[in-house]
């Protein structure tokens, strides 16, 4: 399917709508959720045009794979949700109910999470 430039996340790296920045560099960008499912909940999101998980994991240059798995850390730590652990989620396509159609990772944590039921 082709990469739809109106979703919200495309709009929020064209600036288009605000976003609580907690990290950037050249190829990726973390903000905090807008309905946050633990005391510490951010997205990160590659920069450039890819729909989920494995859209970004095929198209994608090696440079923006390595930026992209490097920040995961510097995120965690940065807005306080590696305390002792956390959690990282891509939800994927229709049945791993992805809602919005740009590839992003969920980092939650700040708190001790509960065992993932599904
Ligand atoms: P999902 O993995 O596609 O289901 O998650 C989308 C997330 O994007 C979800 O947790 C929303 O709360 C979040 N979000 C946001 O942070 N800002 C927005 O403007 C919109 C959704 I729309």
């Amino acid at each position: 399917m082709a990469y739809d430039s109106n979703n919200i996340f495309a709009k929020i790296l064209r600036g288009e709508i605000p976003n609580q920045t907690v990290y950037e560099d050249e190829h990726v960008l973390a903000f905090r959720d807008i309905r946050p499912q633990a005391k510490a909940h951010v997205l990160l999101i590659p920069k450039g045009p890819y729909e989920s998980f494995e859209d970004f994991s095929a198209r994608a240059s090696d440079a923006e794979i390595v930026a992209f798995t490097r920040a995961v850390a510097k995120v965690s730590r940065l807005a306080g949700i590696d305390v002792t652990g956390y959690r990282a989620i891509a939800n994927t396509g229709a049945d791993g109910h992805q809602e919005v159609p740009h590839f992003h990772l969920h980092l939650l944590g700040g708190q001790r999470l509960g065992r993932m039921v599904s």
